[in-house]
C-alpha cells in the first residue's frame, strides 16, 4: 500500500485555511517560528520494527489486523508512517525479530521509502529454537563461559548484518540480572559483563556506536546488571569514546529526575540516545507523551541547552528512537501520535528564551525562571510541527488522514485479518 502525494495534497488543501489561521497567531506568541520550523523539518525519530504490530500483555494480545509479516512488509508500514509526517525517517531493527536475508533488496526497498537503518538491536533476553546454551540465568554476566560466547557471538553477528544494512549503531539491553538475593556475585556478573561487552566493542567499526541501556527492574526482580544511568555510565566509560548510555524513558524507579539524568550524561558525552515512550507504573511503553508531557518537554529542554552548549547537531548527533508496544490502540496511529508528542515538546523547548532563562537563573528568582518554561510548556506549538509537515510534503492531520484513507483496512485487504508481527 502507498499513500500517493496527491491525496496528501488534497488533504493539505481542505485544512490549509484553519491551519494558516493557527500559524499567524502561533508567530505572534513565538520568537523566530522559522528557525524551529526549519530544526522541526530536519528532526527524525527511528520507529522500532517491534511496534508495529501489537503487542498486547503477559495476559493476552489482541491483534488488529494487517500486522507486518515481513522485514519487507515493517519496512513498508514505517514507509507509510513517514509519508504521512515526514519525520520517521528511519527503522530500528531486532535481531533476530527481524531477519534480513537478502541485504542489498532490503536497503533498496528502505530508500525507496526514503528511510534509513537506526541502532540494531540484540537479543539476548530470549532463547531461539537453535541455540546451544540457555540464558535463563543471563547472557553476558552468566558463570558459564559457554553462554557468554554464545551471547558476544549473538552480538557481533548483529552488528555485521548492521553493516550489512547501512546502520552506525548497534543497542544493548541485557535482561541480565537475579530474581533472589544469594543467586549472584554481583562484582563477579559485573566483570563477566564487562568483560564480554569489551568484547562486543572490539568488533564495531570505527564510524560506530554502542549505546548501552539500562533498565531498573523485569524481568528479573531482585537486581538488574544494567540497572542505572550510573551502572551503564561506569561501563561505557570503561569501554570507550565510541561507547554511550541509553536513556528508555520507561526504566527508571518512579519519579526519578529523569531531565537531571539526561543533564548530566550529555555533559560527560556519555549520552548515546533515547527510547521515547511513556509511563505510569513501570516499563508501560504507552504513547510518548501521553501521560507526562511536562516531564517530555523537560527533557527536551535539557537537551537543546546541552546541546547547544556543545555545539551538537540536534538531528544527528544523538539516536532518536521510540520503544513502545500496542494493547489497544492500532499501533499506526499510535506511532504517529508518539512522533507529535515528541515534536511538540521539541519545538517548546526550542522555543524557550534561553537568555532569559540564565538571567533568572542567576539571580536566583525561581519564579521568573519557572515563569518561562511553563509559558514555553503552554503555548500551542502544533501549528509549527504542522507548517514543518507542510513543507516536507506531509500531512497536516497524519492521524486524521490515515482514518479518512482507510489504510488498516487497506492492509488488512493485503495481508489478512490474522497477522501477527514478530516483536514484544
Ligand atoms: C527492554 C526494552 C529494550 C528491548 C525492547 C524490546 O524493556 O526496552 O529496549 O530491546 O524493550
Ligand atoms: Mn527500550
Ligand atoms: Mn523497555
Amino acid at each position: 500500500m502507498l499513500i500517493e502525494s496527491h491525496k496528501i495534497a488534497s488533504h493539505n488543501d481542505d485544512l490549509l485555511k484553519s491551519h494558516k489561521n493557527k500559524l499567524v497567531f502561533t508567530a505572534s506568541e513565538i520568537a523566530d517560528t522559522e528557525t524551529i520550523i526549519q530544526k522541526l523539518i530536519d528532526f527524525q525519530i527511528a520507529i522500532p520494527s517491534w511496534a508495529l504490530g501489537t503487542g498486547g500483555t503477559r495476559f493476552g494480545r489482541f491483534p488488529g489486523g494487517g500486522e507486518p509479516r515481513s522485514l519487507e512488509e515493517k519496512i513498508e508500514d514505517v514507509g507509510l508512517l513517514h509519508a504521512l509526517n515526514n519525520s520517521s525517517g528511519a527503522i530500528s531493527l531486532h535481531i533476530p525479530w527481524d531477519i534480513p536475508t537478502d541485504y542489498q533488496a532490503i536497503k533498496i526497498l528502505a530508500a525507496q521509502h526514503n528511510l534509513k537503518f537506526d541502532a540494531v538491536n540484540s537479543n539476548t533476553f530470549q532463547d531461539q529454537a537453535d541455540q546451544a546454551h540457555s540464558y535463563k540465568f543471563g547472557s553476558l554476566q552468566n558463570v558459564n563461559k559457554a553462554v557468554r560466547k554464545q551471547a558476544i557471538a549473538h552480538n557481533i553477528e548483529v552488528i555485521q548484518q548492521g553493516i550489512a544494512l547501512g546502520s552506525e549503531s548497534l543497542t544493548v539491553w541485557l535482561a541480565d540480572g537475579s530474581c533472589f538475593p544469594g543467586q549472584l556475585n554481583f562484582r563477579r556478573a559485573y566483570q563477566n559483563t564487562l568483560e564480554s561487552l569489551e568484547e562486543i566493542y572490539a568488533a564495531l567499526p570505527s564510524n560506530w556506536k554502542m549505546y548501552l541501556e539500562y533498565k531498573c527492574a523485569e524481568p528479573n526482580f531482585y537486581s538488574t546488571t544494567v540497572a542505572d544511568w550510573g551502572q551503564s555510565y561506569s561501563y561505557v566509560k570503561k569501554l570507550g569514546d565510541k561507547a554511550f548510555t541509553l536513556v528508555d524513558l520507561g526504566h527508571h524507579l518512579p519519579n526519578a529526575n529523569i531531565e537531571q539524568i539526561v543533564a548530566l550524561l550529555l555533559m560527560e558525552e556519555k549520552l548515546g540516545g533515547f527510547h521515547f515512550n511513556d509511563s505510569k507504573y513501570g516499563d508501560d511503553d504507552l504513547t510518548a507523551g501521553a501521560l507526562k508531557p511536562y516531564q517530555l518537554f523537560l527533557i527536551f529542554n535539557e537537551l537543546v541547552e546541552g546541546m547547544d552548549a556543545r555545539g551538537m547537531n540536534h538531528a544527528k548527533d544523538l539516536g532518536w528512537m521510540i520503544d513502545a508496544s500496542h494493547n489497544v490502540k492500532d499501533p499506526m496511529e499510535d506511532l504517529l501520535q508518539s512522533v507529535e508528542a515528541i515534536m511538540v515538546a521539541y519545538a517548546q523547548a526550542l522555543s524557550v528564551d534561553r537568555k532569559a532563562l540564565e538571567i533568572a537563573q542567576n539571580e536566583n528568582d525561581v519564579v521568573t525562571a519557572q515563569e518561562i518554561l511553563q509559558n514555553a510548556f503552554r503555548t500551542d506549538v502544533r501549528a509549527l510541527v504542522a507548517e514543518a509537515r507542510l513543507r516536507s510534503g506531509a500531512a497536516l492531520n497524519p492521524v486524521g488522514l490515515y482514518r479518512d484513507l482507510a489504510v488498516r483496512n487497506g492492509l488488512i485487504k493485503e495481508r489478512g485479518f490474522k497477522t501477527v508481527a514478530t516483536g514484544l
